[in-house]
């Protein structure tokens, strides 16, 4: 009911649509109207009541929540079922759970906030209430276990062309999906896999994206290295309208991908990022050495030339740029 007299409002924007009217298509009383217009105007719509006139839709909230993000969201599978909560744990967990339980390719599971939102190796990702985007997508894509390391450069594209293109700013790949924005981290994604030994079960693609924070909503620990779209852009954006361009460009990336493989994604990625030809730092578990990044193989590894002149193939490590130390 609440949603369709918001549509209705909708429908008659800049005019004040009367009780009565709305009371007669739903066939319910004046009072359950008005009851219904208190019930949105507590979620956060700003609804005007006049005497004689009736409501009036004035501005909508940059909530979460599945009719807004549905409303003109232009994708074919992506998003289209949802689930939405004020608070999780992570939204990566909550994903992992119900592709588990049977879950369909697309659904997207959306959180306000997150409690113990993860990064990769078992780091922390900070999640505050209202300020950014916490996401992650089920995937069940005809893959190989082998390939679906492919699939993070896939997100970093999707991810980084949607924002450039939404925000018009200069965003940045580092290996493998860091967003940078001059130097800082904006986004991370961390994909997790679920595969038996020949096919894969379900992919979770887990997106996290600073949107509106100022500088002193950061945590101390991350203060220095992060930053969000508000920093870089000055202002403030719509979170349901960046989710909705990232769900439609992540989706035409995805058929790109499985329709006419690597190639083009790894071509997207080159052109966005800023690790190749740069002189990095590398950390994995066994090593820190220093090398210049050369090139990225078929399956998405960095090749780094050491010193030495020896190459490495790094699949997994974290890299930071020599400047960013
Ligand atoms: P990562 O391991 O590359 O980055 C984690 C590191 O980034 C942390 O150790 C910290 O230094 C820094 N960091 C933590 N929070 C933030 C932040 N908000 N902005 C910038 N830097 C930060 C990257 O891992 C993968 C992150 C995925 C997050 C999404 S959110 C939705 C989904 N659910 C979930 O639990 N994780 C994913």
């Amino acid at each position: 009911m609440r949603q369709t007299i918001l549509q209705m409002l909708e429908e008659q924007a800049g005019h004040y649509v009367s009780g009565e009217e709305i009371s007669d298509l739903l066939q319910v009383s004046r009072t359950a109207v008005w009851k219904q217009i208190q019930a949105l105007k507590k979620t956060g719509y700003q609804i005007d009541s006049a005497t004689g006139k009736g409501y009036l839709l004035v501005e909508r909230p940059d909530l979460l929540i599945p009719w807004e993000i549905k409303r003109g969201l232009a994708t074919e599978f992506l998003g289209q079922e949802l689930l939405c909560f004020a608070e999780v744990t992570s939204t990566n967990e909550k994903a992992k759970e119900v592709a588990l339980a049977g879950a369909p390719e697309g659904m997207v599971v959306v959180a306000e906030k997150q409690l113990a939102g993860r990064g990769r190796l078992a780091r922390s990702w900070s999640s505050p209430a209202g300020l950014g985007l916490w996401f992650s997508l089920i995937l069940r894509p005809p893959l190989e276990p082998a390939q679906t390391p492919q699939l993070t450069f896939v997100s970093a594209v999707a991810v980084c062309q949607a924002l450039r293109k939404a925000t018009g700013l200069d965003l940045r790949l580092k290996w493998p999906n860091d967003l940078l924005w001059q130097g800082r981290k904006v986004s991370g994604i961390l994909t997790e896999l679920g595969a038996e030994i020949a096919e894969v079960n379900y992919v979770v693609v887990g997106i996290g994206l600073n949107v509106n924070q100022t500088e002193s909503d950061f945590i101390p620990e991350i203060r220095e290295r992060a930053s969000s779209l508000a920093l870089a852009g000055g202002r403030t954006w719509s979170r349901v309208s960046l989710l909705q361009a990232l769900l439609e460009e992540y989706e035409k990336q995805y058929q790109l991908y499985l329709s006419q493989g690597f190639g083009p994604i790894l071509e997207a990625w080159r052109e966005l990022n800023i690790t190749l030809g740069r002189e990095v730092t590398v950390n994995t578990r066994e090593a820190r050495f220093v090398g210049v990044a050369e090139e990225i193989d078929h399956f998405g590894c960095l090749l780094v030339r050491k010193d030495s002149g020896e190459l490495v193939t790094l699949i997994a490590a974290d890299v930071s740029l020599r400047e960013e130390l």
